[in-house]
């Protein structure tokens, strides 16, 4: 076994679900939404309302449609489980020689995989609340987006409870939240027709709509909904940086703080350069020739949508982070490229804290080991990342990130890791090109103008191939460690600071400090975001000039 006893651990704490104890014999809790009760469950400390739907189920003739809110809860419902996940688009895992099977075993066994069970049917949320919790109570609300790179992604993987009693431990109750929202095609269809008929980003919207039921409905719970905060890791990270980007940067009552785990605001291109994937399932369907080409997808069965979907790249597939479904500008969420409205000062100036893993790009160069020259790879990057990018510019990029093993991600693992002669410099091309260098970009633009802190999470670096991967860091915060009291923190007094946890100063230009998570006896320390400065500062200007 390659893998510690505590990994494992962890990672089951990180897999399994806290379900009532039997001890437990409070009287199940309920809410009053509207004129109907929900019931939920009582679990220890806290109290859970799992599957409450918040929009119109987006089937039938409102597939490709924007979320419809719920009128009003007219008939009481019992809110015990989870809802069923969207319609997920499971990753191709690959499994190049020289990866260990436990590492594909994880891969295989747990986010990278779909979430089941899954239905069109499915925006729900979730509401976990202290037990003390009553209308009133006036409690800050953090509210999860998940990952999955708009892919894949459920509610039911991640346990809210965690967090609720991390802060009811902390002397900081709060109320957590999590929605499901559409992904893949369902959430992120795009092309000319979508923009017309003005249904782009509806994964976005969806994350939005349940944004506007907390505002509705969270203090029947107990929560206060001018002190929420929005949380995301991943694609969900993405998420919570386009929130802040959009509407002019006005966040309109719906969130006053910000956290983002591996994302925050990233280099995104107009919607019609979707159009190609929108063809493939027109005509894959066989809607080609169909007069409202968008009405037909409506129509076809599940089965045919989800079995053309399927034929499109994943997140895990050759071209892995340049993804096939994401959002894109449509001129309704998106006005802009998020990064050009950066740029403008389209930022909802509340406080954020966005931090990354320090491997973030292993993971998703498992699928590119047949890269093996610099030819190859310049024409790979020009195809799938940079298009329109001129060679110079491409060649800068591969002295920037050179052929030596020793630089490469996992960074600071000398000659191991080394799955093929690239695959260390290709990690650290597309870690830095969709993480660390948006981070970066988003922190020196805003600094100063706004309360802003930074992570770097080098925990599980033994880790064979990966290092410290993109999700290690969600078996800490899930896990109920000390980025949980950090988050919780953050939440109750916008500042992550508090007593028995290292003091972690704001991310400045003249001081551009990371709280640093590392493995061993000293599990954090304060450094400098200066690595990779040339490279990083290049890969920014990559990024702002040739969008996919
Ligand atoms: C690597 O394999 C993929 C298919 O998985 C293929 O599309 C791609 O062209 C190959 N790349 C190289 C450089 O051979
Ligand atoms: C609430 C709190 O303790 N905030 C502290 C967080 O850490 C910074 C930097 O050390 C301090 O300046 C804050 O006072």
């Amino acid at each position: 076994m390659l893998f510690s006893q505590p990994f494992l651990l962890l990672l089951g704490a990180y897999c399994s679900f806290v379900t009532a104890s039997p001890l437990d014999k409070r009287a199940a809790p309920t809410v009053t939404l509207d004129t109907a009760t929900v019931t939920g469950v009582a679990s220890g400390s806290v109290n859970k309302w799992l599957g409450i739907p918040f929009a119109l189920p987006p089937t039938g003739n409102l597939r490709f449609q924007l979320p419809q809110p719920i009128p009003t809860y007219t008939t009481s419902f019992s809110a015990l489980a989870y809802g069923p996940a969207c319609p997920q688009q499971p990753p191709t895992i690959p499994a190049p020689p020289g990866l260990v099977s436990e590492t594909v075993n994880y891969l295989t066994t747990t986010i990278y995989n779909a979430v089941t069970p899954s239905s069109e049917d499915c925006l729900t949320v979730n509401v976990v609340a202290p037990a003390t919790a009553t209308p009133g109570s006036n409690l800050p609300v953090v509210i999860w987006i998940y990952g999955g790179g708009y892919e894949t992604g459920g509610t039911s993987s991640y346990d809210g409870s965690v967090i609720v009693n991390k802060a009811i431990t902390l002397n900081v109750p709060a109320i957590y939240v999590s929605m499901n929202y559409r992904v893949t095609a369902f959430g992120f269809l795009a092309s000319q027709e979508v923009k017309d008929a003005g249904v782009g980003n509806l994964g976005m919207q969806d994350q939005r709509q349940a944004m506007r039921w907390v505002q509705t409905y969270i203090s029947a719970f107990g929560g206060d909904p001018t002190k929420v905060t929005i949380w995301g890791e991943s694609a969900g990270a993405w998420s919570v940086g386009l929130h802040m980007v959009t509407n002019g940067g006005n966040p309109a009552g719906l969130f006053r703080a910000a956290f983002m785990e591996s994302g925050s605001p990233i280099p995104i291109g107009d919607i019609t350069h979707g159009q190609g994937y929108y063809d493939f399932l027109v005509a894959q369907t066989g809607c080609t020739g169909a007069s409202d080409t968008l009405q037909c997808l409506r129509e076809v069965p599940y089965a045919t949508l989800m079995n053309a979907i399927n034929l499109t790249p994943n997140v895990l597939s050759y071209q892995s982070l340049a993804l096939a479904w994401l959002p894109r500008v449509d001129g309704v969420f998106l006005t802009d490229n998020p990064q050009q409205l950066v740029l403008q000062g389209s930022v909802a100036n509340v406080p954020f804290v966005t931090g990354d893993c320090d491997d973030e790009g292993t993971l998703f160069s498992l699928s590119t080991t047949n890269i093996t020259t610099d030819a190859q790879l310049q024409t790979y990057l020009q195809t799938y990342w940079f298009p329109g990018a001129p060679n110079a510019a491409v060649q800068q990029l591969l002295v920037d990130y050179p052929q030596d093993i020793t630089q490469g991600s996992p960074y600071n693992t000398g000659i191991l890791n080394a799955l093929t002669p690239q695959f260390k410099r290709i990690a650290s091309i597309q870690g830095d090109a969709a993480f660390q260098a948006p981070r970066r970009f988003f922190l020196q633009q805003r600094s100063g103008l706004q309360n802003t802190w930074a992570f770097l999470s080098k925990r599980l670096k033994l880790i064979p191939a990966l290092g410290s991967f993109h999700t290690t860091d969600l078996l800490n915060v899930y896990g109920g460690g000390d980025m949980t009291t950090y988050l919780v923190r953050f939440v109750t007094n916008l500042d992550p600071n508090g007593s028995g946890t290292l003091a972690w100063p704001k991310w400045t230009t003249s001081s551009p400090n990371l709280l640093t998570f590392l493995d061993g006896l000293f599990p954090q320390t304060i450094t400098q975001d200066t690595y990779r400065s040339t490279a990083i500062a290049d890969m920014i200007n990559m990024n702002l000039n040739y969008v996919r």
